[in-house]
């Protein structure tokens, strides 16, 4: 058979696409999502770059898989699948594809409006809406978060020596602030952020090798999203970023994950308390609310545990071929 086929459901969670694989997902082998997810990577990466990559999909497009969960009280497992490989943990990942479960009936919760998912990164808790068909929104209680290092800095060779912090939000982010040689993200166009991140990401990881390693789950590392602050639109959100992931993507969402990180930062740099509301503005100007809900601890290291609350609607039902014979099968990226 040269053919292979994936029904999908796409939608998008505060801009930001999600691509559920309804049909198609392969069996994978691993006790657990972060087994799973190399598993995955190893075995069935084609299958990645045949969803993700044009010409099926673009340098934002991002989806998910969902398997049965390990532990049998909880309700799914999920792994993220995107341009840039099959991340830990994913935000606006997670809130399009409850949105899709539970609107189109992929899932049977075991409680309503409650679920828990395991993720490569950890085990998430969930709560929604659903109302007359709809999802209104989705809350999910994030993997512990924390503030890994400060002011770190790097050279730019169009900016300059650039400052910066890394937290971990269920991805490792080096989040950039206004400071002498940045003045906040609506000074500079899209391309230009994605331009600078390209090299800072690149400089970074190999400036600071082995720096950035999860304390439980050693093949999370290195900083592989670039955080940039800026004005918020909304005078009543609280901040704005422009999130680079990928190798050319600029988050439309808020991004979950980077939401998380940065409040772990603020919390653990004294500038954001439990339970205040962080509304956190996407590039584009959507909008995720984020609270702390606990202070933690994960071996010797100080964690907060971020809630992260946004919306997402579906757009499209998706028969999508990856046939052996098309040159491009498995995608191409113009970088
Ligand atoms: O929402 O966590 C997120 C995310 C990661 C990359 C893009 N979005």
């Amino acid at each position: 058979m040269n053919k292979t086929s994936f029904t999908c459901i796409d939608a998008h969670t505060c801009g930001n696409p999600v691509r559920l694989v309804v049909e198609g997902a392969p069996i994978l082998e691993g006790k657990d999502m972060s087994e799973k997810r190399q598993f995955f990577l190893q075995n069935y990466d084609w299958i990645r770059k045949g969803l993700m990559f044009e010409p099926r999909g673009h340098d934002m497009m991002s989806g998910a898989m969902i398997y049965p969960p390990h532990n049998p009280e909880n309700d799914f497992s999920i792994l993220f699948i995107e341009t840039s490989g099959c991340l830990p943990m994913c935000g606006h990942g997670t809130i399009g594809a409850v949105t899709i479960a539970i609107e189109e009936k992929i899932i049977n919760p075991k409680k309503d409006g409650v679920l828990k998912i395991e993720t490569p990164a950890g085990t998430i808790e969930i709560n929604y809406l659903y109302e007359k068909g709809k999802v209104k929104w989705v809350e999910l209680t994030n993997v512990e978060s924390y503030l890994c290092s400060e002011d770190l800095s790097i050279i730019s060779t169009e900016l300059g020596e650039i400052n910066f912090d890394v937290a971990y939000g269920g991805n490792f982010y080096a989040i950039i602030d206004y400071q002498k040689n940045f003045s906040g993200i609506q000074n500079y166009t899209a391309s230009d952020i994605v331009r600078y991140s390209q090299e800072i990401r690149k400089k970074i990881n190999l400036k600071y090798p082995e720096k950035f390693i999860h304390p439980i789950d050693s093949t999370i590392k290195d900083v592989s999203h670039i955080l940039w602050i800026g004005n918020k639109i909304d005078p009543s959100s609280c901040s704005r970023n422009a999130v680079f992931y990928g190798d050319k993507a600029i988050d439309r969402s808020p991004c979950g994950t980077g939401t998380s990180a940065r409040m772990a930062q603020m919390y653990f740099k004294g500038e954001l308390k439990l339970n205040d509301e962080f509304i956190h503005e996407s590039y584009i100007g959507s909008k995720f609310t984020g609270t702390i809900k606990q202070e933690s601890i994960m071996g010797s290291q100080k964690t907060i545990i971020p809630k992260i609350k946004g919306w997402a609607r579906i757009y499209g039902y998706n028969k999508i071929i990856i046939d052996k014979d098309d040159p491009y099968a498995y995608g191409f990226q113009v970088i």
